[in-house]
């Protein structure tokens, strides 16, 4: 026996820990998530419910078994990307984890992007293939030709597509012999201004994620519903509404909708979740819905949030709508998932709370040393799901990797009690909605409207204590600055920016604070912002 083929037929999560992973040379992650309950006995165990029924967990093994058949039959090699632009539903599991158990990479995309911004994806990451929901064909299904590696594009349902295929393909397939360091996956992060870069993790990593936070900080156990209203294209929802559930046998409500407040409280009270993950902002409104309709939420025991700081207010105000807190814990894509959390039994709100066993943090001042307690600095993490680096970017990850440490760019400063408590970004960037906002990118749409001289745009607080943009403008003429003016500007940057990107609010401005460069000085106006 090799010394890997232990791992397949031990349940993990009584005996592994994720530390005692590199004992295993041979490693292959869809083996624990996928495999592993079938071999317990748990095949009967319903894996995912959704909208055309139930999949149980030997289903599951099954379909994966077959979408990695179907992908190496279109001639994809071991350590090749696929690309996917997938909704969530049950084929995005079986082609994702097909893929993994192939050890071909999946890079699991978007579903709310253009044409150009998927050539770009496809070119990027070099991928040998790129498979799309059918749903999302305008947009995605125009990459053919983009590289000349790029051998197969396919829908995953309906005509000639990966489902297809399926149908006649075995179920049975050989878990590639990776490692627990072998490149697992990739999702993309639009972290930054520029281009969004590729994040690499192997094999190792969702391990760590899964025990780390998922079962020991979330507590997710093998009978709950697992309802993420975040989607599987993002780490938050990646973990949340994919491979935490799985780590442990649970299982998970899929929705390839586009998530509102109504459909998430629908979708709890149908499935009668168990578990609920959302951002702070969604939560925010799911609490307005309620206030106004009461809804059955009885079957929740656990609500986490993540992707922005949870203002204290909507933490309090759910509570008592529910009676359940929400647990808010600090993650990044770089990182996988959530390294700082609060506690079911110890919870500060308005606070990230405290690491989760297994990372170290440091907050650290400009001279690189760590600061003392109470000021404010620079979060640094290490941990054993940390990304390997960022594809073909190496000015980037030398930059924000560094040794075994990574610069998350947030400010945080750690309390009398030692809970970290968020202070915005170091650099000039926006979470709005948990969703990356560049304050460069609104400034130059704003640029563009005849009646702008100068644009910039900083984040502010808004009634519940999210943040939102804020635009300052001088015009080129003062006497256009009038409401009619602002109606203006705020329909034009609806129309040409992402839905949550438009400026709340703004305010004319006679000049903006330069240096002696001509940069702006963001952080000038948000001090007069707040
Ligand atoms: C910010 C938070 C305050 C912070 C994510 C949980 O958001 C996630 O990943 P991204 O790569 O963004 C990371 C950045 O988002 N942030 C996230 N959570 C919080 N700020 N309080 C929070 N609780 O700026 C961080 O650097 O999109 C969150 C799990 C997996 C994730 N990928």
């Amino acid at each position: 026996m090799q010394t890997g083929e232990r791992v397949h037929c031990i349940d993990i999560d009584e005996s592994v820990i994720p530390n005692a992973l590199h004992f295993f040379q041979v490693f292959n992650a869809a083996v624990p998530f996928i495999d592993r309950h079938v071999s317990a006995g748990r095949g009967q165990s319903i894996a995912l419910r959704h909208a055309d029924g139930n999949v149980t967990y030997a289903q599951l093994a099954e379909n994966v078994g077959r979408a990695g058949n179907v992908l190496l039959d279109l001639g994809l090699k071991p350590g090749e990307r696929l690309v996917m632009a997938a909704v969530d539903d049950p084929m995005f599991l079986y082609v994702f984890w097909g893929a993994i158990k192939a050890g071909i990479v999946p890079v699991a995309v978007g579903t709310f992007l253009k044409r150009p911004e998927y050539l770009f994806l496809a070119s990027d990451s070099q991928c040998a293939g790129f498979v799309y929901s059918s749903v999302l064909a305008e947009e995605a299904a125009g990459v053919t030709g983009t590289t000349p590696q790029l051998r197969v594009v396919l829908p995953l349902d309906g005509v000639n597509s990966i489902a297809e295929r399926m149908a006649n393909a075995s179920p049975q397939l050989k878990p590639a012999p990776t490692s627990p360091m072998t490149d697992c996956f990739w999702l993309y992060s639009s972290g930054s201004t520029g281009n969004p870069k590729g994040v690499v993790h192997v094999h190792r990593d969702m391990i760590v994620t899964s025990e780390r936070y998922g079962r020991r900080i979330a507590g997710l156990e093998p009978g709950d519903v697992v309802f993420c209203a975040s989607k599987l294209f993002f780490s938050f929802g990646f973990g949340g509404g994919m491979t935490f559930p799985l780590w442990v046998g649970a299982s998970i409500v899929l929705q390839p909708e586009r998530t509102t407040a109504a459909l998430a409280l629908d979708c709890i009270e149908k499935s009668r979740a168990t578990v609920f993950f959302g951002v702070p902002t969604l939560y925010g409104q799911m609490v307005q819905a309620l206030e106004q309709k009461p809804r059955d939420l009885s079957s929740l025991r656990r609500c986490l949030s993540a992707g922005e700081a949870l203002p204290a207010p909507i933490f309090n105000r759910w509570r008592t709508l529910t009676g359940v807190p929400i647990l808010d814990g600090i993650g990044s894509t770089e990182v996988l998932h959530i390294f700082i959390s609060n506690r079911f039994d110890d919870i500060r709100p308005g606070t990230s709370g405290k690491p989760v066993p297994g990372y170290d943090v440091k907050v650290v001042g400009e001279n690189g040393e760590p600061v003392t307690d109470g000021e404010v600095g620079t979060l640094w993490v290490k941990g054993e799901s940390n990304a390997r680096c960022y594809w073909n970017n190496p000015a980037k990850t030398a930059a924000t990797m560094v040794g075994e440490w990574l610069n998350t760019g947030d400010v945080y400063y750690v309390d009398a009690d030692g809970y970290y408590v968020n202070a915005g970004r170091g650099d000039d960037m926006l979470k709005v909605g948990a969703m990356w906002c560049s304050p460069i990118e609104i400034e130059s749409k704003l640029l563009e409207h005849p009646k702008v001289r100068e644009a910039a745009v900083v984040g502010r607080a808004d009634e519940n204590a999210l943040i939102k943009p804020a635009a300052y403008l001088v015009l080129s003429d003062p006497k256009e600055e009038t409401e009619e003016t602002v109606a203006e500007l705020q329909t034009f940057c609806k129309q040409h920016l992402a839905g949550y990107k438009y400026p709340r609010w703004f305010h004319f401005v006679s000049e903006l604070p330069k240096t002696a460069t001509g940069k702006i000085q963001r952080f000038k106006l948000r001090q007069s912002s707040s």
